[in-house]
């Protein structure tokens, strides 16, 4: 009898390198490489129940049931799990002969960060998702893999800790398309200290920015072919060598970049508003006085993560509440007060 009830944990991550624009809607491929860091603080908690028999595939997130007819990623990652589970089946029974039986899901999620306000939730979400159904069906890390990428690409990052590379891959049916874990040691002393200045639903979806992105900018292809490649090696470099400086560097430009390809779109996204630059500009003053010790970076969504070493955190941190004019009770630091990443 198969298991048929598994609870996991799994984390966001960010990226370092942004995923920006599809080659494959329907597989989500990606147009470029890009590389994240896994933060274990900011999780999604997930129970996957696999139940036999004719039933209605339901998702809860953080209490809120999920309309399934309006996000048809979900029957996706379910479809490919039962297609999955038949294909082992079928090389199970010596007769070739396979009984199908019918399943449905039912999945109950709790986030501890705010669902899609470009905090990479849907990642985590997914990735538990994909987690758990591994688990449930026994699958190999690659079938789990996709599976977290075609609920949500930057899904796939979240299977690992630490620095993920998700290669962008060359062929059609994206066996080669896969993330990795790229470093083989971890960098423990660094934080990420995320300001929540808008915890509302983004405006435009990174789905619908992405195709907006790919059918309207020029810069995306000079981004893809000459930036994107060089940007992942000295991420790497710079962080099996701990040299937070150029790691900084290249994690802000990253950000800065993928953001004015948004702008670069038509209709314009804009994606931070000016919270979120007031949060550049005190980085950037905070990096004048003593050296580059702070990056920020954001995703499709007004709120940012600033990567420091854990050094630093504290004086960051003060000199964020020092200087932005909101609330302290406002600024929610999330997990405790800062997120170490992963492992
Ligand atoms: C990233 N983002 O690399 C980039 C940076 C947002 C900005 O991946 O359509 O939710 O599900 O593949 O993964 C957000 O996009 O998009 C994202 P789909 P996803 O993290």
């Amino acid at each position: 009898m198969e298991q048929n009830e598994v609870t996991v944990q799994v984390p966001m991550n960010i990226a370092l390198v942004k995923y920006w624009g599809k080659r494959d809607e329907q597989l989500i491929l990606p147009l470029n490489d890009s590389i994240s860091l896994t933060v274990d603080k900011l999780t999604a908690e997930t129970t996957v129940r696999m139940i036999e028999g004719v039933g209605k595939n339901t998702v809860e997130i953080n209490g809120k049931n999920v309309e399934l007819s309006s996000n048809k990623r979900y029957q996706t990652v379910f479809d490919e799990a039962l297609r999955l589970q038949r294909k082992r089946k079928e090389l199970s029974d010596s007769n070739g002969n396979s009984t199908s039986i019918s399943h449905y899901f039912q999945v109950i999620s709790t986030t501890n960060f705010p669902v899609a306000a470009g905090l990479a939730s849907s990642a985590a979400g997914f990735a538990a998702i994909a987690l758990g159904i591994q688990r449930l069906l026994n699958l190999d890390d690659s079938q789990a893999n996709r599976l977290a990428r075609i609920g949500s690409g930057s899904a796939c990052r979240s299977m690992f800790g630490g620095l993920v590379h998700w290669k962008k891959g060359e062929k059609e049916d994206g066996s080669d398309c896969v993330a990795v874990k790229t470093c083989d040691s971890n960098w423990p002393d660094l934080y990420c200290i995320i300001l929540v200045f808008n915890d509302g639903r983004k405006k435009v979806g990174s789905s619908e920015g992405m195709r907006r992105t790919r059918e309207t900018s020029t810069l995306l292809q000079h981004r893809i072919e000459s930036i994107v490649p060089q940007r992942i090696d000295e991420i790497k470099k710079a962080y099996s060598s701990r040299n937070f400086e150029n790691l900084a560097k290249v994690i802000m430009a990253d950000s800065n970049q993928f953001h004015a390809v948004c702008l670069d779109t038509s209709p314009p996204i804009r994606y931070l508003n000016d919270a979120s630059w007031h949060l550049i500009e005190l980085v950037e003053k905070f990096n004048e006085e003593q050296g580059i010790r702070a990056a920020y970076t954001f995703d499709a969504g007004p709120n940012a993560c600033v990567i420091v070493q854990k050094k630093d955190a504290k004086q960051f941190i003060d000199a964020v509440l020092k200087t932005i004019d909101i609330p302290e009770d406002d600024l929610k630091l999330a997990g405790e007060e800062l997120s170490e990443t992963f492992r």
